[in-house]
């Protein structure tokens, strides 16, 4: 199939915005919307300084040998692609724990032309607590950043420093926005940002709460890790390009409209800006995020390597569509103008995208931050209304015999999360799944109190759970239809 090139040929903008973690989402969301930007206004004061923090040297290494320019694959089904060469991105930097290049994002960040941070370091890179959202200070970048504040290792350290610096120097505050999916985002990273600040001082942290704006985003856009076969796919179009990225054709970003010192002129570039963000975040985490996490554990287990593989199967999409429309949409309090039997349907073509390779092991990291607000906070709706949970219960189910490191069929998975030590003591000490689930749901970094006390949900659970490893997942799957649930 040919593809539509879009080249990028406006003049090179000055750096108006600063952004931590120069991931593959970031370079095929953000900096999309800001290439379009600065081709309307040829260039423009919004280019981006982007670094990433803690991984991924190469690549920073890889985009600064091609001056930041690098391509942006989007594809619909069936192979149908767009490129688009992309150019917003002025400056790439490393600001890796060896300290290299630390001190010119810090430096960035502190310039009075750089008006906006926005981060994507993904949920674990705030070190909140999943469950509440308190700082986790005896995490140990938090607890560096304490000790050690003018050299900070994590994001949360890195804004404070230069908050501190920009204080100290009169320079009016930058705003902070997040684009992690996380629920109220903006409020998260305002409470890791003052929390840090005030262990180092008092002013400062009343400075950054009085100051700073932490406005609240919803991202949308499925971006899986390249692989060798993408590479090789864009090669066969004509593109060498090791700093590529391959997405999904949609795309969405809706922000809440509070930038005091400015901001691009977003709105004409297709972001939505509107004054509450909660809405849209809460009915992407839980019908989205929920379903894809629902695909990860269950998919893994089953031996299914990819999204869109997983969708081919009646069971899973009977199972995604019993989900949304059972446990995840009587939850929202739905956007304005937004139809949820559409926006679900548009969710299952979106899976059932047969030119993206997502694998569902991307998905299942990191489960234990991402479980309370994809399924939890819905579950604890749920039961408050004496709804339907069984689909949730099905989930947790699944990640927890996913956590043991291997699928129904004993193949090995690795357990990627920063709790996974804690997970394979469980699975080590308790072999009766009655054990073995109760201790899965004490662990109150990610199950709320209420929730794990609640005998409807740990009941579902564990049966769940016992008719998962003792009769496979076609028979759990069915066993949603049982007239006792
Ligand atoms: C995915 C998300 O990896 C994951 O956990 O659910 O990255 C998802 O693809 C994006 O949020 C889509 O916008």
């Amino acid at each position: 199939m040919t593809p539509t090139r879009i080249p990028s040929e406006h003049a090179e903008p000055s750096i108006g915005m600063v952004h931590l973690g120069l991931g593959a989402f970031h370079r095929a969301h953000q900096a999309v919307y800001l290439e379009r930007n600065q081709a309307r206004h040829d260039g423009g004061a919004w280019g981006l300084c982007s670094a990433n923090l803690r991984s991924n040297r190469r690549l920073v290494e890889l985009m600064r040998e091609r001056g930041q320019r690098y391509h942006v694959a989007e594809y619909a089904n069936h192979e149908q692609v767009m490129l688009r060469e992309i150019a917003a991105i002025r400056e790439a930097l490393y600001a890796g724990p060896d300290g290299e290049d630390l001190e010119t994002l810090l430096t960035r960040m502190s310039e009075p032309g750089v008006r906006i941070v926005t981060l994507t370091v993904t949920e674990k890179g705030y070190h909140l607590s999943p469950a509440d959202g308190h700082l986790i200070t005896d995490a140990p970048a938090i607890a560096h950043d304490i000790a050690e504040p003018t050299a900070p290792h994590s994001a949360p350290g890195m804004l404070v420093e230069a908050l501190a610096r920009r204080h100290a120097a009169g320079i009016p505050a930058f705003t902070v926005l997040c684009c992690d999916n996380m629920p109220d985002n903006g409020t998260r990273t305002r409470r890791a940002v003052i929390d840090l600040a005030r262990h180092r001082d008092e002013r400062l942290a009343e400075w950054i709460a009085d100051s700073v704006a932490f406005p609240c985003s919803m991202v949308d856009r499925i971006v899986p890790a390249m692989s060798e076969a993408d590479f090789e796919r864009l090669a066969a179009l004509g593109i060498d390009d090791p700093t590529a990225v391959v997405c999904e054709a949609f795309s969405q970003w809706v922000v809440e409209d509070d930038f005091p010192q400015g901001r691009p002129d977003w709105e004409d570039d297709g972001v939505q800006m509107v004054a509450d963000v909660a809405p849209f975040e809460t009915m992407k985490l839980r019908m989205l995020n929920g379903c894809h996490s629902l695909l990860a554990y269950l998919g893994t287990l089953a031996g299914i390597e990819t999204v869109s593989d997983a969708v081919t199967r009646h069971a899973f999409v009977g199972l995604l569509r019993r989900y949304m429309r059972d446990e995840a949409a009587p939850t929202l309090a739905t956007p304005a103008d937004t139809d949820l039997e559409a926006y679900a349907d548009r969710l299952i073509e979106r899976f059932a995208n047969d030119s993206l390779h997502h694998r569902l092991q991307q998905i299942a990291m990191d489960g234990s931050q991402k479980l309370p607000q994809r399924w939890l906070s819905g579950a604890q709706t749920r039961l408050d209304a004496d709804g339907e949970i069984g689909c949730t219960a099905l989930g947790v189910a699944a990640w927890i015999r996913y956590t043991a490191g291997n699928d129904l069929a004993n193949e090995n998975h690795p357990v990627d999360d920063p709790m996974a030590e804690t997970f394979a003591a469980l699975h080590a000490e308790h072999h009766e799944p009655a054990t073995l689930v109760t201790a899965f749901l004490a662990l109150d970094a990610i199950f709320p109190r209420e929730l794990a006390d609640d005998a409807r949900f740990s009941s579902a659970v564990l049966h769940a759970y016992r008719t998962l490893t003792e009769r496979g997942i076609t028979a759990a799957l069915t066993d949603l239809d049982a007239p006792t649930r």
